[in-house]
C-alpha cells in the first residue's frame, strides 16, 4: 500500500502552516476600529500597522457540521496608548461550541468572557493548553516584546458572532501600568 505525504506541514516551533487549503488573513488598524478603547491614540497611529494575522487550515467549509478547522494566530508586539495589541475576540455564533487554544511562541494572555460578562483569564506561553468552553468570549493579547504564536482547533460550524464584542467590549482590559501589564 502507498502511504502518501502529508497535504499540510505545521512548523511545530512557529506555528506556520503550509500546504493545501491554507489560507491567511491579515488585520491592520483601520480593520479594527472600535476594538481599542483610546481613540485618539488609535487614530495617531499608522492604520496600515498588522496588528495580528491568521492563517488556517480551512479544508472543510465554514458552517460544516461535523468538521473541524486549525489555524495559527500570530499577534504582534505592540499597544494602542497602553492597551496592548490583541485579537477583536469573539462569542461562537452556535454559542455551545468549544475551542482549543495552545501557547507556541512569545508571552500573552487569554481573556475569556461569560455571556453574563465574567471574565477570567489564564497566562499564554509555548506550551500552555487553553480549553475554551462553549458560551464563552475568547480573546488573545500579546503582553511580550516578541509576536505571539496561538494554534487554535475549532468545530467548522461554530462560526463568529463580534457584533457582540463589538457593542460591549470585553469587560477587561489588559493595560500596561507603570511598565508592566495589568488585568483591570
Ligand atoms: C484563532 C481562532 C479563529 C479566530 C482567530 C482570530 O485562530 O479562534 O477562529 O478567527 O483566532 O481571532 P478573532 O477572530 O477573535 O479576531
Ligand atoms: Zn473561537
Amino acid at each position: 500500500m502507498e502511504c502518501s505525504k502529508a497535504k499540510v506541514q505545521i512548523d511545530t516551533s512557529t506555528g506556520k502552516l503550509t500546504g493545501e487549503d491554507v489560507s491567511k488573513s491579515t488585520h491592520q488598524l483601520k480593520h479594527l476600529q472600535g476594538i481599542f478603547e483610546d481613540q485618539a491614540a488609535y487614530e495617531a497611529m499608522n492604520p496600515e500597522t498588522i496588528v495580528y494575522e491568521v492563517e488556517m487550515h480551512d479544508k472543510e467549509t465554514l458552517g460544516t457540521e461535523g468538521g473541524l478547522l486549525f489555524g495559527t494566530s500570530y499577534i504582534y508586539p505592540g499597544k494602542v496608548g497602553k492597551e496592548y495589541f490583541m485579537t477583536k475576540g469573539h462569542f461562537h455564533q452556535k454559542r455551545n461550541r468549544a475551542e482549543y487554544y495552545w501557547g507556541i511562541q512569545g508571552h500573552g494572555v487569554l481573556l475569556f468572557m461569560s455571556e453574563t460578562g465574567e471574565v477570567t483569564a489564564e497566562e499564554v506561553l509555548p506550551g500552555s493548553l487553553h480549553y475554551i468552553q462553549g458560551y464563552t468570549a475568547h480573546r488573545l493579547v500579546n503582553i511580550g516584546e516578541d509576536v505571539l504564536a496561538v494554534g487554535a482547533c475549532w468545530p467548522s460550524d461554530a462560526g463568529h458572532d463580534y457584533a457582540d464584542i463589538l457593542e460591549r467590549g470585553f469587560s477587561k482590559k489588559v493595560r500596561e501600568r507603570n511598565g508592566v501589564p495589568f488585568i483591570e
